[in-house]
């Protein structure tokens, strides 16, 4: 399914896009539990949902984010997406990778709201020996003006760079001094996928097309020491 090509151009570059890594059909099975789950978005537990948009204000739309949706609608986990990119996840960082984490940005049309230059390992100092890959799949086709994810690429290769807060956004780090001239914007066909690693730098474009933008985001990690307890007690719950 991916080739030595594939796992080179991710480690050189910190990412990769994998333009049919899905078919249409087993897209709108995710399209269509997710659509159920926001469409009650209100209702589900305050723990699950963040509103990315809502302490700022100044985005024009709501920006939905819900946490660990797969938790929420464990059908999600039967779907052939969840399947093949956990296979994927495997091949790429290797045996022992676990399933950590999922989540789903929704922006709607006209949402202002951009997802500012980041790595996601500076989220998480947890200071443990890990590798972590994220697969980023859009349940619609997502050209740059529909809000794609931008890359640095080579950006992982420099460990955790600074970090500073964003004037209105509660918990939201950007990494400081990125230059964007060598950025590489990666819209993506239906059935496509972008991976990329724990400390590569990027973001996303602001939805300013006519469609709704809903990525649904999985993330898998391999310790490097494995600790076969812990990686046994991970399965059985997160089975
Ligand atoms: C990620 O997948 O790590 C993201 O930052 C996604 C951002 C987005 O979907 O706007």
């Amino acid at each position: 399914m991916v080739g030595e090509d594939v796992r080179e151009f991710l480690a050189e570059n910190g990412f990769v896009i994998l333009p049919d890594l899905f078919t249409p059909a087993e897209v709108r099975e995710v399209a269509d539990a997710l659509d159920a789950l926001f469409a009650r978005f209100a209702e589900l537990p305050a723990t699950s949902t963040l509103d990315l948009g809502a302490t700022a204000g100044e985005f024009g739309r709501d920006v939905p984010e819900i946490l660990y949706p797969s938790l929420l609608a464990p059908a999600l986990r039967d779907t052939a997406v969840f399947r093949r990119s956990s296979d994927l996840a495997r091949r790429l960082l290797g045996p022992g990778t676990w399933f950590r984490f999922d989540h789903s940005i929704r922006k709607p049309p006209g949402c202002a709201y951009e997802t500012v230059w980041h790595q996601d390992r500076v989220h998480k100092r947890s200071g443990l020996p890990e590798r972590r890959l994220n697969v980023w799949v859009p349940t619609a086709p997502v050209a740059v003006a529909d809000g794609c994810l931008r890359y640095v690429p080579g950006s992982h290769l420099g460990g955790v760079l600074p970090h500073e807060p964003v004037p209105g956004r509660r918990g939201a780090l950007r990494t400081v001094g990125v230059d964007e001239a060598g950025a590489v914007d990666c819209p993506l066909p239906l059935g496509g996928a972008a991976l990329h690693l724990f400390e590569t730098v990027h973001g996303a474009h602001p939805n300013l097309g006519a469609s709704t933008r809903t990525a649904w985001i999985l993330q898998f990690t391999r310790p490097r020491a494995l600790v076969p307890a812990a990686a046994w007690l991970h399965r059985a719950v997160h089975r």
